[in-house]
């Protein structure tokens, strides 16, 4: 079953418990197979906004990706993520980041995720579930870029 990693950011209300009730809903869709840490991290672009937590899940799924994308698209809306400005404040923004040996380039959905090796924030928690991580066109190791981010005693539960 094709390797898939979720990357999860909360920066409005309570995130470590926005963060956790996202993961619980992705249980009811994925089989997930392992959390990272959470991080404290800066915000990266868009408007003055308030720190970020941020963090990822490996799961198992089975299907199209942009099934998977529309599944992860609900839990977001369902969890009361209001759209307002791009790259602006959210209350919970899951992106598929990565799927192993996979590269997606769809209207809907490019993974793995356009900005991912420049975001210490997004590859950070994606080494944390999958160590070895490869790019799927390159095949080259992810490595940290630098970036703003401070691990948290958090955990997504
Ligand atoms: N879409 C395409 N590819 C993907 C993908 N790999 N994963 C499409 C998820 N969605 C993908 O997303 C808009 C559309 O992108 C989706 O409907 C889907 O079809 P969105 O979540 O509504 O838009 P957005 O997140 O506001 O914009 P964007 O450009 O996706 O922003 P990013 O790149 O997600 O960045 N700073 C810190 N510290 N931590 C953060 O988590 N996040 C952002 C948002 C900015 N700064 C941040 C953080
Ligand atoms: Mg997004």
């Amino acid at each position: 079953m094709p390797r898939a990693v979720v990357g999860i950011g909360a920066n409005l209300g309570d995130r470590l418990a926005a963060m956790r009730a996202a993961v619980r809903m992705i249980e009811g869709v994925a089989r997930v197979e392992a959390r990272s840490r959470v991080y404290e991290t800066a915000p990266v672009g868009g408007p003055a906004q308030p720190t970020f937590l941020n963090a990822a899940v490996l799961v198992a799924f089975d299907g199209p990706a942009l099934d998977l994308l529309d599944r992860l698209l609900s839990i977001e809306a369902t969890l009361g993520r209001v759209r307002m400005e791009r790259w602006g404040p959210r209350t919970i923004d899951l992106d598929l980041l990565w799927i192993e040996g996979v590269s997606v380039d769809d209207p809907r959905l490019v993974v793995p995720h356009p900005r991912l090796r420049e975001r210490a924030f997004a590859v950070r928690p994606l080494l944390d579930v999958v160590p070895g991580a490869l790019d799927p066109v390159s095949g080259e190791a992810y490595a940290v870029p630098p970036g703003d981010l401070r691990e948290t005693d958090g955990s997504l539960g």
